[in-house]
């Protein structure tokens, strides 16, 4: 019997001493490995949210694990007040992975930190580089955004969950439409110092936005010297297809936002990477983190990045992607309101509330959430197997045909 209270006894204990911040699904979970998640019970679950894209390389990957275990037997944390023997490798590394148009990288920890690093950084490039007026720079952002939680980021938020009781908030900052070009030309001014956008919008239920959409965006922000940041955190490392979702497009952002699988599922590990003309602005002192850049962090990074090219991640994204999205397209049901998705970040929206249909998931061993009342985000790790995307992909079938 006592095991059988361990579930609801850890749900207790995270309500009684927890903050209410999140109202999680009631489901436990003790180990995990690869794609699969275990409760005290003993009941499986395949993983089909990845902790929000940051398991892209399956739960205790055995070569990031290793890593770990090997730093630690060196060194962990110095803070940037020395050098150390990771760091520059890692960000030479990522550079590498982030290809042609970044020569420079500024590492942090969480997603937010790396985008408000990357809010600062534009801001500073504007006064500096564009000779935008002191406090007059202004950054436009999309309706339905997700940047992070910091008071700053909220602030620009639609969502009135994210930023209701949260003012007074960071001005300087415009809300335009996603996925409307008209509406970023009329938005821009000569204070305009950047433009920041998912390429596909994760938590609004996977918004992916017109065919050219950010080959357009890239036009109007280089013929306005403004800069383009895309928050690839959630969209990055292989989830759509590519390492990077902007690649579909064939373009190149001026600044890139990255993190969650960069921690290769094991730490928070986030970075900014841009160009050396406009990291200048960072000087000394005048940003950082007491984490940022840690040597355990940048052994894990490393180990990460090359699980991803290593195992070809975008390659079975691709592969596996299109399996599920055409599987899932197949179930012809009045329940389904739209199938939508880029490689292994997909979303089904339904004509009803989806939380039954979750728990209905749940019970059949498959961990998803929805994202808002109607969607249902599906983003298994990377390493799925041919014949796990095709069991859930039958599971959501039966449930929604039953
Ligand atoms: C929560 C959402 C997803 C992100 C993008 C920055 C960040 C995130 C595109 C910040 C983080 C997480 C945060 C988590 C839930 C999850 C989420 F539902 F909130 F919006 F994935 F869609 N840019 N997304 O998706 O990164 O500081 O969290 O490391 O806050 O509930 P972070």
């Amino acid at each position: 019997m006592i095991n059988m209270t361990s579930s609801k006894r850890y749900i207790e204990l995270d309500s009684e001493y927890g903050a209410h911040n999140y109202h999680p699904i009631p489901v436990v979970i003790t180990k995990a490995k690869g794609v699969w998640v275990h409760d005290p019970e003993g009941k499986k679950y395949l993983d089909c949210l990845s902790a929000y894209s940051a398991v892209n390389q399956g739960h205790l990957h055995p070569k990031i694990v290793e890593a770990l275990e090997n730093q630690l037997k060196r060194v962990a944390l110095t803070s940037r007040a020395f050098h150390n023997d990771r760091m520059g490798l890692f960000l030479k590394h990522l550079l590498e992975i982030c290809g042609e148009g970044f020569d420079m990288a500024l590492p942090m920890n969480t997603g937010a930190e790396a985008v408000e690093t990357a809010l600062k950084m534009v801001r500073k490039w504007g006064y500096e580089e564009k000779g935008v007026k002191k406090d007059k720079a202004e950054i436009i952002v999309c309706e339905n955004n997700f940047h992070g939680r910091t008071t700053t980021i909220v602030g620009f938020s639609t969502d009135p969950d994210a930023y209701t009781g949260f003012g007074p908030y960071t001005p300087g900052f415009k809300v335009i439409p996603y996925d409307n070009i008209e509406a970023l030309e009329e938005a821009i001014t000569p204070n305009t110092v950047a433009f920041m956008v998912e390429p596909i919008q994760g938590e609004a239920g996977v918004i992916v936005p017109a065919e050219g959409y950010l080959k357009k965006v890239r036009e109007i922000c280089s013929k306005n010297n403004v800069l383009m940041i895309l928050d690839e955190i959630q969209t990055g490392f292989c989830r759509t297809g590519k390492m990077f979702c902007h690649q579909h497009e064939g373009i190149v952002p001026d600044v890139m936002t990255l993190g969650k699988a960069l921690g290769g599922g094991l730490l928070p590990v986030s970075a900014v990477v841009s160009r050396k003309e406009i990291m200048k602005v960072f000087t000394p002192g005048v940003h950082g983190s007491t984490f940022g850049g840690f040597p355990l962090a940048c052994a894990v990074g490393d180990a990460a990045l090359d699980v991803l090219v290593n195992e070809n991640l975008d390659e079975r994204a691709t592969t596996l992607g299109n399996l599920f999205l055409q599987k899932l397209k197949e179930i012809k049901h009045s329940r389904i309101k739209e199938v939508r998705g880029k490689g292994l970040l997909t979303a089904i929206e339904l004509n009803e509330k989806a939380r039954p249909f979750t728990q209905q998931l749940i019970s059949k061993g498959i961990l998803a959430k929805e994202t808002h009342d109607y969607a249902i985000r599906f983003a298994p790790p990377l390493v799925i197997e041919k014949e796990d995307i095709l069991w859930a992909a039958n599971i959501i079938k039966e449930i929604l045909e039953s």
